[in-house]
């Protein structure tokens, strides 16, 4: 049973909706009190106590009950993230397995050190639809992130549906071409892979798809519309952004930029002295700000780029800053750039705006901003966090940030840094991290998730646990049970971080006659293994059963990119009867039906 004070009631439920498949339990949820035999949620707006309380949680588990109580509704689903973690990674099979269900009796105060923690998603590049960004939001809040940072626009595309409704007096822009030609687009052909990236976009109801689904997960969406370079997608697009000081300059003939369909960066600008750049920039921000409610922690953050502007003058880079900066202060958010922002134009940017890092030292310049007005880190070193970096010498892909050429960016180089040390900069300087994805190879959600996990995993307790408390020996323990939860949620993932074991479980089987074929009877999950072969005993009676992959093994090492496929359930199945018709054989113990495999 789970039990839940009225105000716990939606977390509780969440939680009993996420534990129902695998255990096969009814857990009815009730607000009656109870003090035994249940799992209980309280929310209490008194707890203290907890590090860093706003998301803090404690969870009790002894021989009577579990307890999990919290002040806030994020910090009561945090304390039932982690009690489904307690449960170990078949909980996360969507068919009910034969195991008992225990927690450990623990008493658990816990809490995040930074209160933002973020994952990047490009989708410029190459698009990403609304059911893959999904699978990754549950991988974001089963390990406690709390913002998806958007990066919706670039050179190669343009990712989300804008209308012309509320265009402000004397705009002719036609808003929607921003859709039917840039969402059109995508990268052709890049380094390291043939394959032409995903053309596409979000319509308004995708992207409130997807913010609701955020939401319920308590992670909030970060919109990134990048300027003023990285915008050709808007200059190809929208003919009144073309203008004397945008680059490409038009051709004869042109009335648009051509589409930039390949992986250069920073090419592209739009003109710092054309009016129509912040009408553009105004009516794109002022739509997805009505369209996301979300907000990290009471407040909200837009990221409006600032990186890599090489056709853009320092003094034209600076024009930008302040304007754009302005528009979102006028739509009461909090500007974020990334670093070169503050660098260029840190005095064009209002007091308390978020840089975020990416590469090199933090400036002096940047860390005097920090000290005297206000301003925070978001940190996403690419040399330990960027996840395009390859995880291994062995895998193509980029690897500039660790070593260049006979380098990679390893779980060692995502787990073993500290903030706070890297940025010079104390805790009260550091808003948190944010892993980014970019997307200039990627092609498909099984491409990504090679790069993503297990390294996204180690940024997220970069963001939740105290340096002095990070062991990667430890770290590297759990993620051989991290690769169970991930095979058996259908997740793919790089195996070169961690060791990985054979890990069966039995399905709940129904009677059955002695001259009946079993079926399918449970499930092996072994990282890396092309094969198992498995054998189920009743009593003293052995069947050999067929082991299924549901997706084929393809290493992907060497020149593949785009098919690396590490992991896949195996089905354990007895399709014929374990003894002929007629027989005298019995199954005497229907409880003992455990699957063998080796
Ligand atoms: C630099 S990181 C960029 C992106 C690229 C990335 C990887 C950053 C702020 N800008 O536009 O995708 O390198 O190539």
């Amino acid at each position: 049973m789970v039990a839940a004070s009225p105000e716990a009631r939606a977390t509780a439920e969440k939680f009993a909706a996420l534990i129902r498949p695998a255990t096969g339990y009814e857990l009815t949820v009730t607000t009656s009190a109870t003090d035994r035999n249940a799992i209980e949620f309280v929310l209490d707006p008194d707890l203290s106590g907890l590090p860093n309380g706003a998301e803090g949680y404690q969870l009790e588990v002894s021989e009577e009950r579990v307890l999990i109580t919290a002040p806030t509704q994020i910090g009561l689903y945090y304390g039932a993230q982690t009690l489904a973690q307690l449960l170990g990674p078949w909980v996360r099979s969507a068919q009910p397995v034969q195991q008992t269900w225990l927690v450990p009796a623990v008493t658990i105060s816990d809490g995040p050190r930074y209160g933002y923690r973020g994952f990047m998603l490009d989708m410029s590049r190459s698009f990403m639809p609304v059911d893959e960004v999904k699978q990754i939001i549950d991988e974001l809040a089963a390990h406690k992130l709390n913002v998806l940072h958007l990066h919706l626009s670039d050179d190669q595309g343009w990712r989300i549906a804008i209308s012309n409704q509320g265009r402000a007096e004397g705009d002719d822009i036609d808003y929607t071409l921003l859709t039917t030609r840039s969402g059109a687009t995508a990268v052709t052909k890049s380094q390291w892979t043939d394959l032409p990236g995903r053309t596409g976009f979000y319509t308004a109801d995708d992207f409130a798809d997807i913010i609701s689904y955020a939401d319920a997960r308590h992670i909030a969406v970060v919109p990134e519309i990048d300027g003023p370079a990285h915008a050709n997608a808007a200059l190809h697009a929208i003919e009144q952004l073309n203008s004397e000081g945008s680059y490409p300059a038009l051709k004869e003939g042109e009335t648009t930029a051509p589409p930039i369909v390949n992986t250069s960066v920073g090419d592209s600008s739009l003109d710092a002295n054309n009016p129509a750049t912040y009408t553009f920039l105004r009516h794109v921000l002022r739509q997805l700000v009505e369209a996301n409610s979300t907000l990290v922690h009471g407040e909200r953050y837009l990221h409006i780029g600032g990186d890599e502007s090489f056709n853009t003058s320092d003094e034209a880079f600076r024009t930008y800053m302040d304007n754009a900066s302005q528009i979102v202060s006028d739509l009461d958010a909090i500007p974020m750039a990334w670093k070169e922002a503050f660098n260029k134009a840190g005095d064009k940017m209002p007091d308390g705006s978020i840089i975020h890092h990416w590469v090199g030292d933090v400036s002096a310049t940047a860390r005097n901003l920090i000290a005297t007005r206000g301003m925070k880190l978001t940190m996403s070193p690419a040399s330990h966090a960027y996840l395009p970096q390859r995880p291994g010498v062995d895998i193509i892909g980029p690897s500039w940030a660790c070593g260049g050429t006979g380098g990679a960016c390893g779980i060692n180089a995502f787990y073993n840094w500290d903030p706070s040390t890297l940025a010079g900069v104390d805790d009260a300087g550091i808003l948190g991290v944010t892993a980014p994805i970019w997307s200039e190879h990627i092609r498909s959600l099984n491409s990504m998730e090679y790069l993503l996990y297990p390294r996204l995993m180690a940024t997220v307790e970069v963001g939740w646990t105290p340096h002095s408390e990070r062991q990667i020996n430890d770290f590297r323990t759990r993620v051989t049970t991290l690769g169970t939860a991930l095979t058996v949620s259908g997740r793919n993932f790089y195996p070169g971080d961690g060791t990985w074991e054979l890990d069966v479980r039995g399905a709940v089987l129904p009677e059955l006659a002695h001259d009946e074929a079993p079926g399918l009877v449970g499930w092996a999950s072994l990282p890396g293994a092309t094969g198992v072969t498995a054998e189920l005993q009743i009593g003293d009676e052995k069947i050999a059963l067929e082991a299924t992959a549901s997706r084929e093994y393809l290493d992907g090492a060497g020149q593949d990119f785009d098919h690396r496929q590490v992991n896949s359930i195996f089905e354990l199945r007895a399709d014929t009867p374990p003894c002929p018709a007629g027989s005298t054989h019995r199954f005497l113990d229907r409880n003992r039906r455990t699957p063998l495999a080796h």
